[in-house]
C-alpha cells in the first residue's frame, strides 16, 4: 500500500504507442504512480527485466502492489473499477457496463489488428466505428474508458493515414472532444516531451 492507502502502482508504457490510453485514464483519475518509459529504439521491451512483467514483450503494463497487470482493456477497466469516484465505467447496471466491453473488445480485437490487413481493411473497420459511433457524444453513454481506448486508435490513425476529417466525422468529432480534456492534454504532452514519430503506415509507391 502507499502512503495514502491505495495500491503502489508502476506504470509501463511507450510515448504514442497503445499505453496512451492507460495513461490518459491514470490522469483523469489524478492518482499517483510511478512511471517507466520504454524505448522501442533500444528494445527495451525486449529486455528480460521487462519480459519477466510482460512475457509478450509489449506496452502497457500497470504493475499493482508487485503484480503485473496486462492488456489495454484490462488495465483501463481495473483503474475504473477501482476507483468508482471518477466514474469511468456505469455503475451498477451491468448492460452499460457490457456496452462499454463491447467497445473495448471490438477496439482490440477489430480496429487495432486492421493495419495488418491492409489500407482498405483498415478505413473499412475504421468506418464501422464510426457508423458505430454516430452522433452520440461518447461511445457508451457516458464518459467512459471505451472512450479512452477508442480515442488511442483513431488518434494513432489519423497521424498514420492521409484523409480528410470528413471521411470519418463522428470519429473526429470525437476526438475534438478528448483533445479538449486536461488528462488527455497532460498524456500527450509528457508522451510528446518523450519522443514520438508519425511513420506512414501504407507508404505511397
Ligand atoms: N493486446 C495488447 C496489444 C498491445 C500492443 O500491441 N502494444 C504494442 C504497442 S501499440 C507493443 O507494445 N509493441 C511492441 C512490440 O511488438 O515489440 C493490448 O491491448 O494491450
Amino acid at each position: 500500500m502507499n502512503s495514502a492507502g491505495g495500491p503502489v502502482l508502476t506504470f509501463y508504457f511507450a510515448p504514442g504507442t497503445s499505453s496512451m490510453a492507460t495513461h490518459i485514464a491514470l490522469h483523469e483519475i489524478a492518482i499517483p504512480f510511478e512511471s517507466h518509459s520504454l524505448s522501442f529504439d533500444k528494445r527495451e521491451q525486449r529486455a528480460s527485466s521487462y519480459l519477466d512483467l510482460n512475457p509478450e514483450g509489449k506496452v502497457p503494463t500497470l504493475v499493482i502492489n508487485g503484480r503485473p497487470l496486462t492488456e489495454v482493456a484490462a488495465i483501463l477497466w481495473y483503474l475504473a473499477r477501482t476507483w468508482p469516484v471518477a466514474q469511468l465505467i456505469p455503475a451498477n447496471d451491468p448492460e452499460a457496463e457490457a456496452q462499454v466491453i463491447s467497445w473495448m473488445s471490438f477496439i482490440a480485437a477489430t480496429l487495432h489488428p486492421a493495419r495488418r490487413r491492409g489500407e482498405q481493411y483498415t478505413l473499412s473497420v475504421y468506418g464501422i466505428a464510426d457508423q458505430r459511433l454516430g452522433s452520440a457524444e461518447w461511445a457508451a453513454g457516458q464518459y467512459s474508458i471505451a472512450d479512452m481506448h477508442l480515442f488511442r486508435l483513431y488518434w494513432r490513425f489519423r497521424h498514420a493515414l492521409e484523409f480528410p476529417p470528413e471521411r470519418f466525422p463522428h470519429l473526429t468529432a470525437h476526438y475534438e472532444r478528448m483533445m479538449s480534456r486536461a488528462a488527455v492534454q497532460k498524456t500527450i504532452g509528457i508522451e510528446r516531451a518523450l519522443g514520438y514519430e508519425f511513420s506512414p503506415w501504407f507508404p505511397k509507391k
